[in-house]
């Protein structure tokens, strides 16, 4: 039951709105890109599994985290482009730099998406170890990437 509230990997598409016209956005930091590349994969297919055209997914990248809000902006600019999803991973290293980013990130991606009044998802996998990252990133805890895809469906249909 735990999984179900926790790990949105296991979801039910009963409930999902067609999303054939809707346009995606897809935001992914190149800092950790081996394990970013998996979550965008993950999530770049959930969409096309649900009915997302290939041409209607934007995908581009920023070097860090911390450049997903500018990136989400961007895009979220667009009036054709109904949903952004932001991916990235932050390990907690020897300073702070991760709760600064965080933070910032999380705070950013908030102001995007009630300025453009579209779903901008929060797809930042926070961890202390990489080994963390991976059990987030297809690992024993899913994929985040799915996880923001769907989190990004489901909103379309509030
Ligand atoms: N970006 C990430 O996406 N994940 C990280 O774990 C990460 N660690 C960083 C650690 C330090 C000390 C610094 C200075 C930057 C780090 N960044 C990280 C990059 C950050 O998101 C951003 O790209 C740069 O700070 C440039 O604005």
């Amino acid at each position: 039951m735990a999984t179900a509230l926790k790990n949105l990997s296991d979801y039910s598409a009963a409930q999902f709105i067609d999303i054939s016209e809707k346009k995606f956005g897809l935001v992914v930091a190149e800092w950790n890109r081996a394990i970013t590349d998996v979550l965008s994969q993950g999530a770049y297919e959930t969409l096309l599994q649900h009915g997302a055209k290939p041409e209607n997914v934007f995908r581009n990248t920023v070097p860090g985290s911390f450049e997903l809000t500018l990136g989400a902006q961007l895009l979220a600019q667009h009036e054709e482009i109904d949903a952004v999803i932001c991916l990235g991973v932050v390990i907690k290293g020897e300073t702070k730099h991760d709760d600064y980013i965080c933070h910032a990130v999380a705070q950013g991606l908030t102001n995007v998406g009630l300025k453009f009044n579209k779903p901008v998802i929060f797809g930042l996998v926070t961890t202390n170890t990489e080994e963390q990252a991976w059990d987030r990133a297809g690992g024993k805890h899913g994929n985040k990437g799915v996880e923001a895809a769907v989190t990004a469906i489901q909103m379309l249909g509030f």
